[in-house]
């Protein structure tokens, strides 16, 4: 069956209901694909025999580098630092986990792309993160070729902070620097996410959305869809953990880019320069088959952002 619609991600596309059938998908990856495309998340167990034994070694590893004295349950947990970004750098537990072929596989089939990993997050404690889509931080185009997979390290308690989401949300607008009639090219934030607060708030309300909170046992994740809102609840209990892992995947043949400091309409994109961390291989920007060669210095992940050069720009942009 031809995809008429191969800018989309499958599970994001109106005609996955009619396509799904002929993707040779398992009931329980007709399952997972049904929950994104209905609900913009669904959870699934993590398909790693070895990860228990991962997961003791990643603490170990990982406990003594956030200032949190871990070692008495009545300390107060959340005062320290509550993240190490891609710590798949120096842990090779970390990478596995973010490089889980099985993993790969559904994401691959579900979207229609090749899924790569591009970033860790490992995290102790609750982060209680205001609602926010990460398709400000990262975004692609053609859109939505982008999720999030949120793994428990440990059982998670209703008073750890745990992740919460809005479901049905990722069908809402991609809240843009454009939606909101702000210029973002060589703008400087304190926080990535700050100008678009009360335009998701706004959403919620119109929507009267409803947030559900993950609280999963140990070995459970969730995807969630690009621009899935969510976030992490009040941790009402400061003495308890919350070890988890997010690793963040891109699709092949896209362009990727930070929206927040991007201005579309007129092709000045934050462009980011990725490897994947699979298989430590660049992955280059592309567009339809062809790579996106760029102008300036570069710098890996959150590198200086460039603009397209200009014969690109009326490519993509006419
Ligand atoms: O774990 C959480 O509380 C939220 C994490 C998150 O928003 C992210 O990694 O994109
Ligand atoms: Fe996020």
């Amino acid at each position: 069956m031809i995809n008429l619609l191969p800018g989309l991600p499958l599970i994001e596309s109106p005609l996955f209901p009619l396509q799904k059938a002929s993707q040779g998908l398992t009931a329980e990856e007709e399952r997972i694909g049904t929950s994104l495309h209905e609900k913009g998340y669904a959870v699934f167990d993590f398909p790693d025999a070895d990860l228990d034994q991962r997961i003791a070694r990643i603490l170990q590893n990982l406990a003594p580098r956030y200032g949190i004295d871990f070692d008495d349950p009545h300390s107060d947990k959340t005062g320290g630092e509550n993240r190490i970004q891609d710590a798949w750098k120096f842990d090779e537990d970390v990478r596995a986990i973010a490089a889980n072929e099985a993993v790969l596989d559904l994401l691959s089939k579900l979207y229609g792309r090749a899924a790569f990993p591009f970033q860790t997050l490992n995290f102790p404690v609750g982060t209680q993160q205001d609602a926010h889509s990460d398709s400000v931080h990262f975004s692609s185009l053609p859109e939505r070729f982008m999720c999030g997979v949120w793994l428990a390290m440990e059982d998670i308690s209703a008073e750890a902070g745990p992740l919460f989401y809005l479901p049905g949300s990722h069908r809402w607008p991609i809240v843009t620097n454009a939606l909101i009639g702000r210029r973002g090219y060589g703008s400087a934030l304190e926080s990535a996410q700050d100008p678009y607060g009360p335009a998701w708030q706004a959403l919620c309300d119109a929507h009267g959305a409803e947030r559900e909170v993950f609280v999963p046992r140990k070995g459970q994740a969730l995807i969630w869809c690009a621009n899935l809102l969510h976030g992490g609840s009040w941790q009402s209990d400061p003495r308890l953990t919350r070890w988890s892992q997010v690793t963040h995947y891109y699709f092949d043949d896209c362009i990727y880019y930070t929206p927040a400091f991007s201005d579309e309409a007129v092709g000045r994109l934050h462009l980011r320069d990725l490897i994947s961390i699979s298989d430590g291989q660049p992955r280059p920007n592309a567009y339809l088959g062809e790579a996106v060669r760029c102008v300036g210095r570069t710098g890996r992940g959150g590198g200086k952002g460039r603009s397209l050069p200009h014969r690109m720009m009326s490519r993509l942009f006419g």
